[in-house]
C-alpha cells in the first residue's frame, strides 16, 4: 500500500473512533466521551507544577491547549499506525484496540460516569477497528477516494451531532459558564492553627475532591443550571419558584460548615468541612410567608431523594448552597444547588440536586430514610475521633495523639484523652473556627514501651460530654468513645 494511503487510513480510523464515542456519549453523558475522559484523566494525573505552568502560560485556555495537544498526538499515532500496517492490517488493528481500552479505563474512572457510559469508549473501539480494516482493503483508486470521503463525512456528522446533543446535558459546561462565585459576606479566614495536619489530623477545610460522598443515586444527576429551578410551596402565603440566576444575583453568604453522615461508625470517615456559598433558606421562606402550624421543611431532589428537617432549625441555620470552596458545587455534591443545615445529619437535611421545598408537617410527609428504620429527628451527636496513631501501628519516640471532635451547632469546648483506662487529660484544641464546624485537637503522652490503648471524648459548649455507651449508627447516629490500640517501640 502507498504510504499516503496508509497514513490516511490510520488517521481516518482515529477520527471515526473519536466521533463514534462522542456521539454515543451524547446519550449516556458527555463525560463518557473517550476524548474528554482521557483529557480529564490527564488533568487529574498532571503533577501540580505542570498544572501551574499550564495555567500561568495559557490561562483559562489551558483546557483548550490540552485538547488540541491530544488531537495532535492522536493524529500522529493514527498516521504511524497506518504506516506500520502497509502490508497487513494487524498492527493498526492492535493500536485501535489498545486505544479503545485506554478510553474504557479513562471513562470507568470518571466520578460522574453513569452505568452505561462504558458504551461510548466501546463504540470508539468498534468504530476504530471496523473503519481501519474496511479502509485498509486494496481497492481501485476511485473507490478508495469515495470510501475515504464517506468516512470523513460520517465522522464529522457524528462528532458534531454528539457535541450538539451532548451539550444539552453538559454539566461541566454549565458549571464553567458560572465562573467565580463572590460572596457578599465571605466566611472568616480559617486560621493556620485550626488543624494539626503535621500531627495527623485532617486539614481543616476538605478539598472538594476529598469531601466524603453519600447518595442513593446510581448515577449522578446531570442538571444544567440554566434548566434548574427550585419550587417553594406548601404551607406558605406566596408560593414561588427560584431560578439559579435569581439566587446568584442575591447577596451571597459564605459559611464554613462540617457535614456529617448519620451512618458514620465511631471513628468513621464520613465527615468533611467546606466553605459553602449560598443564600439563607430562612430569607426565602420568610419572603414566601410561612403559615402557622408548619413544622417540617420537606426537600426533594431531582432524582427523587427526600429529606425532612425541623422547620425552626432550618429557618435559623439552613442554606441553599450553590458554591463549595469557591467553585460552583461539583456535580457529585449537588450541582446546581443543595441544602446545607449545620447541626443536622445529612439524611434529614442536606438534599443535593434539590428542586423542591415543601413547607409541611412531620405528620404529613416522611423523608427517604424514615420508613427504612432511621429516626425522623436527627441532630448531630457530640463526637470525637482519633486520627493518629493509627490502630495497630508502631510508634517510635514520643506519642502524639491527634484527632478531631464535633458537636454542630453547639461547638466543641473540650477534648480529653486517656491511656490504658488511666486519668483523663485535656488535649490542646485547634482554633475555634465556628460552632458549625469540627475542631481539631492534639496531646502528647508519656508512654512506656509496650502496647497501649487510648480513648478520647469530647464535651460540647452546652457542657454535655459524649456518651460512652456503644450504639450503632441506626436509628439516629452512633455513640461511644473511639479507642485505638498501638505499640510504643
Ligand atoms: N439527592 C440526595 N441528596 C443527599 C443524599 C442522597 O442520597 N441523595 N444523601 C444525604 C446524606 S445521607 C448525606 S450524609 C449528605 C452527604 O453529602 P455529600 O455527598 O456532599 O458529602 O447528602 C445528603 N443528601
Ligand atoms: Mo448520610
Amino acid at each position: 500500500m502507498k504510504p499516503a494511503k496508509a497514513a490516511l487510513t490510520g488517521l481516518l480510523a482515529i477520527i471515526a473512533a473519536l466521533a463514534a464515542g462522542h456521539l454515543v456519549a451524547a446519550f449516556v453523558g458527555l463525560s463518557a466521551s473517550p476524548y474528554l475522559a482521557v483529557g480529564n484523566a490527564a488533568i487529574d494525573l498532571t503533577p501540580s507544577w505542570l498544572k501551574d505552568f499550564a495555567v500561568s502560560t495559557f490561562g483559562t485556555h489551558d483546557k483548550l491547549v490540552l485538547l488540541i495537544g491530544m488531537a495532535v498526538v492522536l493524529a500522529g499515532v493514527g498516521v504511524a499506525a497506518g504506516l506500520v500496517s502497509r502490508t497487513t492490517p494487524t498492527p493498526g488493528t492492535v493500536v485501535a484496540i489498545v486505544l479503545g481500552l485506554v478510553g474504557v479505563v479513562a471513562v470507568l474512572n470518571r466520578p460522574d460516569a453513569g452505568q452505561l457510559s462504558v458504551l461510548a469508549p466501546l463504540a470508539s473501539l468498534a468504530a476504530g477497528v471496523f473503519v481501519f480494516r474496511h479502509l485498509h482493503k486494496e481497492t481501485e483508486e476511485s473507490e478508495t477516494r469515495r470510501d475515504f470521503l464517506v468516512t470523513a463525512g460520517l465522522a464529522a456528522v457524528a462528532g458534531i451531532a454528539g457535541q450538539v446533543l451532548g451539550s444539552r446535558t453538559d454539566v461541566e459546561g454549565s458549571r464553567q459558564a458560572i465562573g467565580e462565585l463572590k460572596p457578599a459576606t465571605p466566611a472568616p479566614e480559617v486560621p493556620i492553627n485550626a488543624d494539626f495536619v503535621g500531627d495527623g489530623t485532617p486539614s481543616f477545610i476538605t478539598s472538594n475532591k476529598d469531601f466524603y460522598r453519600i447518595d442513593t443515586a446510581l448515577s449522578v444527576p446531570r442538571i444544567r443550571a440554566e434548566e434548574w429551578a427550585l419550587r417553594v410551596h406548601g404551607m406558605v402565603e406566596r408560593p414561588t419558584v427560584l431560578t439559579f440566576d435569581e439566587i446568584r444575583r442575591r447577596d451571597l453568604v459564605e459559611e464554613t460548615v462540617t457535614l456529617t453522615c448519620v451512618s458514620n461508625e465511631v471513628g468513621g470517615p464520613y465527615i468533611s468541612t467546606a466553605k459553602f456559598i449560598g443564600i439563607k433558606i430562612g430569607d426565602v421562606l420568610r419572603e414566601a410567608g410561612v403559615k402557622a402550624g408548619a413544622d417540617q421543611l420537606f426537600s426533594t431532589s431531582d432524582e427523587g431523594f427526600t429529606a425532612g428537617s425541623p422547620l425552626d432549625h432550618v429557618l435559623e441555620r439552613g442554606l441553599i448552597a450553590i458554591g463549595m470552596n469557591g467553585e460552583p458545587l461539583p456535580a457529585e455534591h449537588g450541582f446546581p444547588a443543595r441544602l446545607v443545615v449545620p447541626g443536622l445529619y445529612g439524611y434529614v437535611s442536606a438534599t443535593k440536586w434539590v428542586t423542591d421545598l415543601n413547607v409541611t408537617t412531620f405528620a404529613k410527609e416522611q423523608g427517604y430514610w424514615i420508613p427504612r428504620g432511621w429516626a425522623t429527628r436527627a441532630p448531630i451527636k457530640t463526637m470525637s475521633r482519633i486520627d493518629r496513631p493509627k490502630g495497630l501501628s508502631k510508634v517510635q519516640g514520643r506519642t502524639v495523639v491527634a484527632g478531631t471532635a464535633w458537636a454542630q451547632p453547639k461547638g466543641v469546648a473540650k477534648v480529653e484523652v486517656r491511656a490504658d483506662g488511666g486519668p483523663w487529660q485535656e488535649a490542646e484544641l485547634g482554633a475555634d473556627v465556628s460552632d458549625s464546624t469540627w475542631r481539631m485537637w492534639r496531646i502528647e503522652l508519656d508512654l512506656k514501651p509496650g502496647s497501649h490503648t487510648v480513648e478520647c471524648r469530647a464535651t460540647d459548649k452546652s457542657g454535655y460530654t459524649q456518651d460512652q455507651a456503644r450504639l450503632d449508627p441506626i436509628p439516629d447516629g452512633a455513640t461511644g468513645w473511639h479507642s485505638i490500640s498501638f505499640t510504643v517501640g
